[in-house]
């Protein structure tokens, strides 16, 4: 089945007690028992309800994997994720990343006894460096958050495997429909399910995708165990969002394809970073790895201040001034003050990530209406 048809289909049944094409949402914490333990499948809604095993079917099946768990957020999966591992365990992963994974990292494991080191992995050199007997995991973001870096996705795979490290990789910003790093090596992959996979910015919501039994035991043991589970009515959204994940997709790309273009021409703004853009020093990669670009994209303005970027973003009449991405409607934002304030200063700098840097979530509006909108803004 190729991937449109997936997005509508997989794991998706109609219901058998009506014919329902929709799933329907399951709004029930617990199952009727004919005797102690004999059940169809169901006992209690923290552990398995049908609504969320069919998100998860139809996620594994986009992700190329062999199965899907789906969490309360996405920073509970990346909790999920974390949990595997032990006191003296090493992490390497992304420098440039979601602040609230740099925080979960710094401010929640670390005090558990796992040590982090965050680095560059545009440049692999820097992964293989951090490698030690200790080194467990690699947590990727690719793109990257908010810098739109790029990671060679085979050859971080090739590297884990190579040191039998497990490779996770964050998948927010390109969705399953640009990028599947299972494909290309990846042991686990993550998402904000709240982004482009629920894709109108009413659900929040994370997943863990993969094809190794033992890590699958392991990951719905603590799921389960843990209990950070949406309830139904948020998985019947994410498989109603998932619908149309192909068609946005496209849209989001085209748009923030030509946003970065206008922007790159404009006399205030000083760096375009858009995977997309020929100059970008991981546009090959993207290229290889990417089905598009993707609709992200962040810049710099020559008036590297923080009142230059609170104007700008302060004018605007469209895009809306909000955190998160990935919805149908254009967002733009502010990481230094926003999504990546809780990154110190000095490592939001080590990183490149300066203080009059706005992100944009590129939407599906009229891309005439965007380009406008961002012109008039900049005053
Ligand atoms: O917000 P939540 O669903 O818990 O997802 C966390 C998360 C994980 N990974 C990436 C790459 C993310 O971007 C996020 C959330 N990001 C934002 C809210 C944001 O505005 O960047």
């Amino acid at each position: 089945m190729k991937f449109e048809t997936k997005t509508i289909h997989a794991g998706v049944h109609s219901d058998p007690a009506t014919g329902a094409i929709m799933t329907p949402i399951y709004q029930t914490s617990t199952y009727a028992q004919s005797a102690p333990g004999v059940h169809k499948g169901y006992e209690y809604s923290r552990t398995h309800n049908p609504t969320r095993t069919a998100l998860q079917d139809n996620l594994a099946a986009l992700e190329s994997g062999k199965w899907g768990l789906v969490f309360a957020s996405g920073m509970a999966a990346t909790d999920t994720v974390a949990k595997l591992l032990k006191p003296n365990d090493e992490v390497i992963a992304s420098n440039d990343l979601y602040g609230g994974t740099y925080r979960i990292f710094t401010k929640v494991f670390q005090d558990y006894g796992i040590k982090f080191h965050f680095v560059d992995m545009s440049n692999l050199d820097n992964v293989e460096a951090k490698i030690n007997s200790k080194t467990k995991l690699i947590c990727a973001e690719t793109p990257t958050n908010p810098l739109l870096k790029i990671v060679d996705l085979r050859k971080v795979a090739a590297i884990a495997k190579s040191h039998q490290i497990l490779l996770a990789v964050d998948n927010t910003f390109a969705s399953p429909y640009l990028q599947n790093p299972l494909a290309l090596g990846a042991d686990l992959v993550v998402h904000s399910a709240t982004k482009y996979i629920g894709g109108h910015s009413d659900v929040v919501m994370g997943a863990i995708c993969g094809n190794s039994n033992e890590l699958f035991e392991k990951l719905s043991f603590i799921q389960n165990s843990c209990g950070a589970v949406p309830g139904p009515m948020d998985c019947f959204l994410a498989i109603r969002g998932i619908k149309t994940l192909h068609v946005r997709m496209e849209r989001h790309c085209q748009n923030a394809s030509k946003v970065a273009n206008f922007l790159i021409n404009h006399p205030k703004v000083s760096k375009v970073y858009y995977p997309g853009l020929a100059n970008h020093k991981g546009h090959e990669i993207a290229k290889n790895q990417m089905r598009d670009f993707g609709g992200m994209l962040s810049f710099e303005l020559k008036d590297d201040s923080v009142q230059a970027a609170h104007k700008f973003l302060s004018s605007l009449k469209i895009f809306v001034l909000a955190e998160s991405l990935g919805g149908v409607e254009s967002l733009a934002g502010h990481p230094a003050t926003m999504t990546h304030a809780s990154i110190p200063k000095e490592e939001r700098e080590k990183a490149g990530l300066k203080d009059s840097l706005i992100r944009l979530s590129i939407g599906i509006e009229n891309v005439d209406d965007l380009i406008e909108d961002l012109s008039q803004a900049m005053g």
